[in-house]
């Protein structure tokens, strides 16, 4: 294979293991010896939340996207791999960061106005560093920054403080860690091991992970950088055990293990695989992944850690469409936010939260707690769903395409239709409806109330 192809296959081979879903469980493994209703009991505040707010912060906040004066390309986070840098000369990030500028309390609070249940936070990302504090290694902010305080204890009070469940993210991956070494000459990515050293390295992370359920009480630990050829399944379901022993209530992604890769010859019942919610990175699925939990991992720019040259934001109305249309398609949406080495939250992304959380005050009675669309297909935009007491359902319609000739045509719907309203700025107004062969047509003023996304409910028996 040329180099070139070796490269590609190695994207896809990511891709696909990114866009992974857990299995429903087989019944004679340790990890999943929970009956449904128990994992339904445990998973019921995270399908409820639907919106969560991702943070990747870290010592690359500081070349944000920049080495030695030349702009690197690709994401903020890889810049190490991407401009090869030497681990001693990365090291070198460490005492130049110094975050005085961050308020955990402020964070959190942009993550609440913008309507987020849950914040996901970098613990260690690939580049080793750790946030929070640990006796495992020097590598983390107390001991190796002028900074000097854990980042990650600070706001997991915040959240709890607030309402809003704390959840961190953890590399697997590790550049800096020793008993992993560089994939090629030129690429820490996918790193190797050496052999000897690995149980030592599962030791190291289990340490990571048993400091942070301590100091921070995470309600979801999201793994990451699954993919270099040492780490098994196996081990993934090793380091689920170990979570679900420490804390029963924990939700855990399916990075923790690795997908369907190396099961082939085994049975089927031990081809079921690890993991709680399914993570497709950066897209969200034509269809959903019906009959499992995901959950869409988005940047609102083109990186996840800061950069200072990336200025491709999204809109906001993209933003508010996204989480519309993962929601209709029964996901969550997990957007990103890269702080700067200040400590700063980057005010376009600021903006933009503040945005969605606008259209939430009004319009999160349908994205919370919903279930995916019943429909097939809605010309004019998305749909979620609500079970009412007696029987009843609630259908939220979400409008992106405003009918010009005031007619809202619900194709498939018929049926007793027990009442229809409109969101209006400061509240609802009724609807008037009428069956008709071509479906449920709703009566609508000639102009959209929210021409990003109006929202009309209609309950059905
Ligand atoms: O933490 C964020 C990313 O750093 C991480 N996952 C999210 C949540 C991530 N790891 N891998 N990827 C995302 C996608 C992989 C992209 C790759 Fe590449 C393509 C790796 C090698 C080629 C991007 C481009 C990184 C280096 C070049």
């Amino acid at each position: 294979m040329s180099r070139s192809l070796i490269i590609a296959a190695a994207i896809v081979a990511i891709c696909l293991s990114l866009a992974a879903v857990p299995a429903p469980a087989a019944a004679d493994d340790a990890w999943n010896k929970e009956t449904p209703a128990a994992r339904d009991a445990r998973m019921q505040w995270w399908r409820d939340a639907r919106f969560g707010m991702f943070i990747h912060w870290g010592l690359y906040a500081i070349p944000a996207g920049q080495w030695n004066g030349e702009p690197v390309g690709g994401i903020g986070e890889w810049i190490m791999d991407r401009a090869n840098v030497p681990i001693a000369e990365y090291e070198e990030l460490a005492p130049r960061f110094n975050p005085v500028k961050y308020d955990a309390a402020d964070w959190v609070r942009i993550a609440k106005d913008a309507g987020a249940k849950y914040i996901v936070i970098t613990s260690k990302h690939h580049d080793g560093f750790c946030l929070f504090d640990t006796d495992a290694t020097e590598w983390d902010v107390v001991d190796a920054t002028p900074y000097g305080k854990d980042l990650l204890k600070p706001l997991s009070d915040e959240c709890r403080k607030a309402g809003l469940k704390f959840c961190t993210y953890y590399s697997i991956m590790d550049w800096h860690h020793p008993a992993q070494y560089r994939g090629s000459e030129k690429r820490y990515n996918p790193t190797k091991i050496h052999p000897e050293r690995k149980a030592e390295y599962m030791a190291y992370m289990k340490q990571h992970l048993k400091e942070l359920l301590a100091s921070c009480d995470p309600e979801v630990l999201w793994f990451d950088g699954e993919w270099p050829d040492w780490y098994t399944e196996q081990d993934g379901r090793e380091l689920y055990n170990f979570l679900k022993e420490l804390k029963p209530s924990i939700i855990i992604n399916n990075r923790v293990g690795k997908g369907r890769k190396g099961m082939e010859g085994l049975s089927k019942d031990d081809q079921q695989y690890v993991g709680d919610f399914g993570t497709p990175e950066q897209q969200i699925p034509a269809t959903g992944l019906p009959g499992v939990d995901w959950e869409s991992c988005m940047t609102m720019n083109r990186t996840w850690g800061f950069k200072s040259d990336d200025h491709d934001w999204k809109s906001a109305e993209t933003l508010v469409r996204n989480l519309v249309d993962i929601a209709s398609k029964g996901g969550n949406y997990l957007l990103n936010v890269g702080p700067t080495a200040e400590g700063l939250i980057p005010a376009p992304s600021v903006e933009r939260l503040g945005a969605i959380g606008r259209w939430m005050r009004a319009g999160g009675e349908s994205i919370y707690g919903t279930e995916a669309s019943p429909f097939a297909e809605t010309p004019w935009g998305r749909c979620t769903r609500k079970k009412l007491d007696g029987g009843k359902s609630r259908l939220y319609l979400h409008v992106f395409d405003w009918p010009a000739d005031g007619r809202l045509v619900v194709p498939g719907l018929d049926g007793d239709v027990a009442g229809a309203v409109l969101f209006v700025e400061g509240g609802t107004e009724k609807l008037r409806t009428r069956s008709t062969p071509e479906g449920l047509v709703i009566r609508v003023p000639p102009a959209a109330p929210d021409p990003v996304c109006t929202v009309v409910a209609v309950d059905v028996e």
